[in-house]
């Protein structure tokens, strides 16, 4: 039998200060898929370098990990089947402001006006990156 899909969430730090930690976990779990792992960090610029290794040289790069290193982070790994996609699916696209109503980042997300886009969660958007990203997070 084959292992069961995992996946990387993060509450970003907007999310945690927001008081948004509760809903954001509760809406994933009431989907149907499981937390198997749960803590709470202050990320290194380090650590979110790496996490965000593919954006790095674009504008938004360094707004990005300075808000990332703003704030405590809630980081899960969430398992289920299909789990990568519903887990998009709740989230919404990137930019709050046209993300979804239903969605998190549609319903509790908008523009603040700063350069980078305070989305309140991270969720990987493939195998290969969950597995790396969990190893980056859970190793
Ligand atoms: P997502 O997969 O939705 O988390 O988004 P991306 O991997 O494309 O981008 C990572 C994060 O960079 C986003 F969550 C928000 C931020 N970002 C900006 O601030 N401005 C942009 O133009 C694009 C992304």
């Amino acid at each position: 039998m084959s292992q069961p899909e995992r996946t990387l969430v993060l509450v970003k730090p907007d999310g945690v200060e927001r008081g948004l930690t509760g809903e954001i976990l509760a809406r994933i779990e009431r989907k149907g898929y499981q937390i198997t792992e749960l803590l709470m960090l202050n990320a290194t610029p380090q650590m979110l370098a790496e996490h965000y290794e593919e954006h790095q040289g674009k504008d938004f790069f360094e707004p990005l990990v300075n808000f990332m290193a703003s704030g405590p982070i809630v980081a899960a790994i969430f398992e289920g089947d299909r789990v990568i996609e519903g887990i998009r699916q709740l989230a919404g696209i990137s930019d709050p402001t046209l993300a979804d109503a239903g969605t998190i980042r549609g319903d509790f997300g908008r523009d603040w006006g700063e350069s980078v886009q305070k989305n309140l969660i991270h969720a990987s958007d493939s195998t290969l990156s969950a597995e790396r990203e969990i190893d980056l997070w859970f190793g």
